[in-house]
């Protein structure tokens, strides 16, 4: 064989392996981008010698062959796929062979949706009754899913109305939201069974159980957004006014769908979209455009695999393969050892990254990351990248596992990993560079001492050089120290001085956040301000008073008492004190109470005026409890579109359940 012949056939075999993870096994072990350009490397390779094109080769057919054990349906009207556009330009060049086909000068219009990442699912409705549902497969042949689709609540097994064609084939995603996917997989991981990778494959997984019963206990959803085969009966014209006769037949659409006008109005809703992606209730991979005008698109046609009249514009990839060359141990503010896995540099989530957290030693055995594997890297919207998984078929051999150091890589002194905690622990305290580094960035941190100027390049040289060793030495740095540091000088050493000075009168909650005593996050500490009103009381303060405090458990009154009791702890508060640190005391409020108080809330289900969060956020204004979870206590559940568990649980307990109209007019109200 020649050379490129084998290079094609090693392509080809390897697309075929990752088909058959991908569809079969709903377990793909690369992510979707290394798989296209695997797929674009054989494409070229095949343009050039297309003597070497053969019928069997993973470029000429639509999807993957349909996994056996459902009986196959064959689509009449094909499950054709999208073409893609990564870039604004090619968008551009897009709406330009729109109008060429066209002949048309005039702005064409455009149905933008969301592109769910999930499955694609034909469902056939005769006289509108459900029929048969089918996977999309290899886009001719799928898979008989009926019985699954019917498990999924929101999938009309009578169409409302009277106006439908009496034969009608809807096409649709089905997908799973991004909540009852942590929900699955934390199930999953509590029971040592397999996660799903992501909500994607949760969704085909939990489609393609032979026990439609299993499929009924996965929180799947669908949004339809075609027609397949349509006879006796009328279709609107327009594909957004078919979505519209979708909402009255009872087919659930996305809520997100817009017309655009041009290609700019596209772009926007691109960026728009972009932007509220992190929020969405379900994950999507980019948005699609179509031309709005069915009789538009019937003059524009297909070609080969893809319709001439749509197009799938995308998000740049959150997942992305990278190389292990090192796995370090990072030292926080309270001494938690962090492994961190130092990367080959990798373009993913529209940044280069090259470090990845790998959360805990818990985490690095469940996937069994080692240096020199190939990993899957993800960076969703501002979380911190992290390691997804290991290729494993590309690990090299004489790998070792990652073992916890047994001393701190800063300090040498012993790590601790109490028993039952996911967390080891570096017991060098204030004596450990690193934690003393982190302890005084925390204490001149904006929301708590704030010193300005301050900032954490500073405070590193600072602990580096000796000049700070506890967070009271701050106000004992004088000029010439400062002004002797790397890139500064008079001026800026000046303007820290007196930054440093003004952070000396602040307020107790401030003070006691600054502390940075475990598990005291803001609010915490100001609750503790609140309640105790000086230092003094708080420090006398035993566990069983600390938990009459709002947010503070056994944990956190440990906590607190723990960090009081120690000696060098109140040497260093006396020492900021006699530096000229002070906060007027707080007088203890009685509090106005606020409408909602004493009043628990949970929300479930997809909104449609608010989201979740500006519900949540409303609601505790008005002074109520928000809780993830129901119990008896719960006052009320809300339940928006699709609601999950909690709503058969509230149901189950007696619990009230309203909708939004009822919750936007009790807002109202106060
Ligand atoms: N939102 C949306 N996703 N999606 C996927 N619309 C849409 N249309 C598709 C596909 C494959 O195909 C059309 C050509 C019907």
């Amino acid at each position: 064989m020649t050379t490129i012949n084998k290079k094609i056939a090693a392509l080809r075999a390897e697309l075929e392996d990752h088909n058959y993870r991908y569809y079969v096994l709903d377990a793909p072990t690369i992510p979707d981008p290394e798989y296209d350009r695997l797929f674009r490397q054989l494409q070229e390779l095949e343009q050039q010698h297309p003597e070497l094109v053969t019928p069997a080769s993973p470029t000429q057919r639509i999807g993957a062959r349909p996994a056996t054990g459902f009986k196959q349906i064959r689509h009449e009207v094909p499950m054709l796929s999208l073409a893609n556009a990564f870039a604004d330009e090619e968008l551009i060049a897009f709406d330009k062979r729109v109008h060429d086909r066209l002949h048309s000068g005039a702005q064409v219009e455009y149905a933008c949706e969301p592109k769910l990442d999930g499955l694609a699912v034909t469902l056939l409705y005769e006289q509108g009754k459900f029929v048969r549902a089918a996977t999309r497969g290899d886009g001719t042949t799928g898979e008989d899913i009926s019985a699954n689709i019917r498990t999924i609540n929101s999938v009309p097994l009578q169409l409302r109305g009277k106006d439908f064609p009496a034969l009608l084939e809807v096409r649709g995603e089905v997908f799973m939201p991004k909540a009852g996917f942590a929900e699955l997989n934390a199930y999953a991981r509590k029971h040592q069974e397999k996660e799903f990778a992501n909500p994607r494959n949760a969704a085909a997984g939990s489609l393609r159980q032979l026990d439609p019963k299993i499929t009924a206990s996965r929180p799947l959803e669908i949004f339809f957004y075609a027609v397949g085969k349509v006879a006796d009966g009328d279709i609107p014209t327009t594909h957004y006014q078919l979505l519209q006769k979708f909402r009255q037949w009872g087919l659930r659409t996305c809520p997100h769908i817009q017309l655009a006008k041009g290609v700019d109005a596209c772009l926007q809703f691109y960026h728009h979209i972009a932007e509220q992606r992190a929020e969405l209730p379900y994950e999507i991979d980019g948005v699609v455009y179509k031309v709005n005008d069915f009789n538009l698109q019937h003059k524009l046609g297909f070609v080969s695999r893809a319709p001439r009249w749509a197009i799938a514009h995308k998000f740049p990839a959150q997942e992305e393969i990278s190389k292990v060359d090192a796995i370090e141990f990072q030292v926080g503010r309270t001494g938690a050892l962090t492994p961190v896995a130092r990367l080959e540099p990798v373009f993913v989530g529209g940044v280069t990254v090259s470090n990845a957290t790998l959360h805990n030693m818990d985490e690095i055995e469940r996937k069994d990351v080692r240096v020199g594997d190939t990993v899957i890297v993800r960076r969703a919207g501002d979380v911190i990248p992290e390691v997804v998984s290991v290729v494993l078929a590309k690990r090299p051999k004489h790998t070792r596992k990652v073992k916890m150091p047994s001393k701190c890589p800063v300090c040498d002194s012993d790590v601790i990993k109490p028993e039952g905690e996911a967390v080891a622990r570096c017991s060098g305290g204030l004596y450990c560079m690193a934690q003393r580094k982190e302890s005084i960035k925390h204490f001149a941190a904006r929301k708590a001492m704030d010193v300005d100027g301050l900032g954490d390049k500073l405070v590193e040289q600072l602990v580096d050089l000796e000049l700070l060793h506890n967070v009271s030495d701050i106000y004992a740095l004088t000029h010439e120290q400062i002004a002797n540091l790397e890139r500064m000088g008079a001026k800026s050493a000046a303007n820290l001085l007196t930054a440093i000075d003004s952070s000396k009168s602040t307020s107790l909650a401030r003070f006691i956040f600054a502390l940075g005593i475990r598990e005291v996050g803001e609010a915490t500490a100001n609750n503790l301000a609140e309640h105790y009103g000086n230092l003094d009381k708080l420090m006398q303060a035993d566990e069983g008073s600390l938990q009459q405090v709002g947010d503070v458990g056994p944990v956190v009154a440990a906590n607190v008492v723990a960090f009081f009791q120690q000696a060098h702890n109140q040497e260093v508060m006396a020492a900021l004190i006699k530096h000229g640190v002070h906060w007027p005391d707080v007088t203890p409020q009685p509090k106005a109470a606020l409408p909602l108080q004493g009043q628990s809330f949970v929300l479930t289900g997809t909104l449609e005026t608010l989201t979740r969060d500006q519900a949540k956020a409303q609601l505790q204004a008005l002074g109520a409890k928000v809780s993830s979870s129901v119990s008896a206590k719960t006052s009320y559940v809300i339940a928006g579109a699709d609601p999950g568990s909690k709503y058969q649980k509230a149901e189950k307990l007696n619990v009230p359940i309203k909708d939004e109209a009822w919750l936007l007019a009790l807002l109202k109200q106060h």
